[in-house]
């Protein structure tokens, strides 16, 4: 098996270090900055039209778009032993998907940090603030009486969506209202593998 992960720790490609380390899998570094130029050098782009990272080679597949490339590696290494990553049936299964599309489209826009982006979610002002409270509520109501996402375990729906609440982000959002996603996301960032990734690539 050869992995070759590009993408610095301080941007998305976070979430690909960490369920590299939750599947415990061997890969190749290649720490590219969001901003530079190799992004947007025609072999990045063949591989990856959008000029963006996280992206990996897998063997030979080219994933990009984190949750993307989490939902394969889960799918791919993550299917066996008794609490895997990608879990059995279909329900869970759908949980796992639901929970990571939500995750990018409903909660990511109002809490990412994206410096081009920035401008644009400042001037939502407390309409964002709004958004998140909303979002925050509806992972209140999920985490209310259980303790993952998808399964009676964790996978890769709780990293996908723990991702998008990173540390760095998490410090900037108030949990008060939220205490069952303020316990959940305190035992994702808490796991082994969790820390293991951060603590290898000093990131927050
Ligand atoms: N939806 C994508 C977003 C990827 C993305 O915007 N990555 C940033 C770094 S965190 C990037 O590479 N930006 C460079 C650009 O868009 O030109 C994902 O989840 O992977």
């Amino acid at each position: 098996m050869a992995l070759v992960i590009y993408g610095s720790a301080r941007s998305r490609t976070m979430r690909t270090l960490w369920i590299a380390a939750e599947l415990g899998l061997e890969y190749e570094h290649a720490p590219l900055e969001w901003n530079s130029p190799a992004l947007k050098s025609p072999e990045f782009l063949a591989l990856n039209p959008a000029g963006a990272i996280p992206m990996i080679v897998d063997d030979g597949v080219v994933v990009a778009e984190s949750m993307a490339i989490a939902l394969h590696l889960a799918q791919r290494y993550g299917d066996a032993g008794p609490e895997p990553l990608y879990p059995h049936g279909p329900q869970a299964v759908a949980d796992v998907l639901r929970w990571s599309f939500w995750a990018q489209g409903q909660l990511e826009p109002w809490v990412q940090q994206d410096e081009r982006l920035a401008g644009l979610l400042a001037q939502a002002g407390e309409a964002a603030d709004a958004e998140v409270a909303r979002s925050l509520g509806v992972l209140e109501r999920a985490l209310t009486g259980r303790s993952w996402l998808a399964a009676d375990h964790f996978t890769v729906a709780d990293l996908n969506v723990a991702g998008v609440l990173s540390p760095s982000r998490a410090r900037r959002i108030s949990f008060e209202r939220n205490p069952a996603v303020a316990d959940w996301l305190m035992r994702c960032h808490t796991r082994p593998a969790a820390q293991a990734a951060r603590s290898r690539h000093a990131a927050g």
